[in-house]
């Protein structure tokens, strides 16, 4: 009986100390990383399906700011005949020149290796139901930046966007 008591008489100070140890912690924690002024992740999230085409084309970032971007192919045509990914230029690159240059780079997942260098970042090729997170720099330089998919045919049929960095 008196174990009893006991056990209740402790949680209700245990629960109280481990409260005021968190507060604790995150205090410090938070302290110097709230005058570092580093800049909130800007997390975009496309999507891809059968008819070829994003769920957003026209996105904004911050110059400098860490981005994500996740894809995710929703459509079901096996991966031989309908894939994506997001190949994010570099600025002045023509979307249509990578685009041609990608169709004979099957074997490197429709990233030409002659314009390796002519790309910002880029996510895998993403067959049914696969999907893919890259984390990157967005550029200083304000302006707009073209991204496709570069399988084969699908930037012609409309799978491209601008990402604008402000
Ligand atoms: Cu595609």
């Amino acid at each position: 009986m008196l174990r009893t008591m006991n056990k209740y008489l402790l949680l209700p100070v245990l629960a109280g100390s481990l409260i005021l140890t968190g507060c604790g912690k995150k205090d410090e924690a938070a302290a110097p990383t709230a005058s570092a002024a580093a800049p909130a992740v800007a997390s975009l999230e496309f999507t891809a399906n059968d008819s070829m085409k994003y769920n957003v084309t026209r996105v904004e970032v911050t110059a400098g700011q860490d981005v994500k971007v996740s894809l995710t192919n929703m459509g079901s045509i096996p991966k031989a005949a309908m894939a994506h990914n997001w190949v994010l230029l570099k600025k002045g690159v023509e979307p249509k020149a990578f685009a041609d240059a990608a169709v004979t780079a099957a074997a490197t997942e429709y990233i030409p290796a002659s314009m390796a260098d002519q790309i910002i970042a880029h996510t895998k090729l993403l067959g049914p139901k696969q999907s893919d997170e890259i984390s990157f720099k967005a550029p200083t330089e304000p302006g707009e930046y073209h991204f496709l998919c570069s399988f084969p045919a699908h930037f012609l049929s409309g799978m491209t966007g601008v990402l604008v960095v402000k």
